[in-house]
């Protein structure tokens, strides 16, 4: 298999965000999709291990910020590298609760998207969450950042936990 090849494929980078009772928590993800348009749906692919995991499962909903090309890495490696069960990542952050109860991350995102699990199918390491779109806003006209702008422009990296992770050379 070659991962060079598999690196062709395009993505965004996303906020996944998630609650259990009071708590809140999210990550970054690059593994989603829309699935269908009527209805519109969207699937999730996220970490068996991730404590976002376990949020989703528990209260069946899910939000998506959509984050901007001007995304400072600090920012990513909060939400992307650092866990919710040793840091609340929201904390000090610009959030909002949207109609599922998810919390909504505002800032660095150019538009926002709010769902309800409808179905999830196991994957090996992962789950795919496939959700229902109940609500959708758009925050401002910035770029979305791309995973190739992580990549080449940022020179970001992806933790072992994420699909499409590649052993860092
Ligand atoms: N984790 C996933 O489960 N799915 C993904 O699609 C995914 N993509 C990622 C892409 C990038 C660029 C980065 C930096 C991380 C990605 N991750 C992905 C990993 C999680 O964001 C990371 O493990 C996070 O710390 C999990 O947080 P939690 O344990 O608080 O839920």
């Amino acid at each position: 298999i070659s991962l060079e090849a598999l690196m062709k494929i395009n993505y965004g980078l996303y906020v996944i965000s998630s609650k259990s009772g009071d708590e809140i928590n999210g990550l970054i993800a690059n593994a989603i999709t829309q699935t269908s348009a009527e209805p519109p749906t969207i699937a999730v692919c996220i970490n068996k291990d991730h404590l976002t995991h376990e949020f989703i499962k528990d209260s069946a909903v899910l939000s998506i910020s959509i984050l901007a090309e001007e995304t400072p890495m600090k920012f990513i490696g909060r939400f992307g590298f650092r866990k919710g069960r040793e840091i609340n990542k929201f904390e000090g952050l610009d959030y909002k609760y949207g109609v599922t109860g998810a919390p909504i991350l505002l800032e660095h995102t150019v538009a926002t998207i709010e769902c309800e699990v409808i179905d999830s199918v196991v994957v090996e390491t992962h789950t795919l969450f496939i959700s229902k779109i109940v609500n959708s806003e758009m925050i401002n006209d910035k770029t979305p950042m791309t995973y190739d702008y992580y990549y080449q422009v940022l020179k970001g990296k992806s933790p072992k936990s994420a699909p499409t992770y590649l052993n860092s050379k």
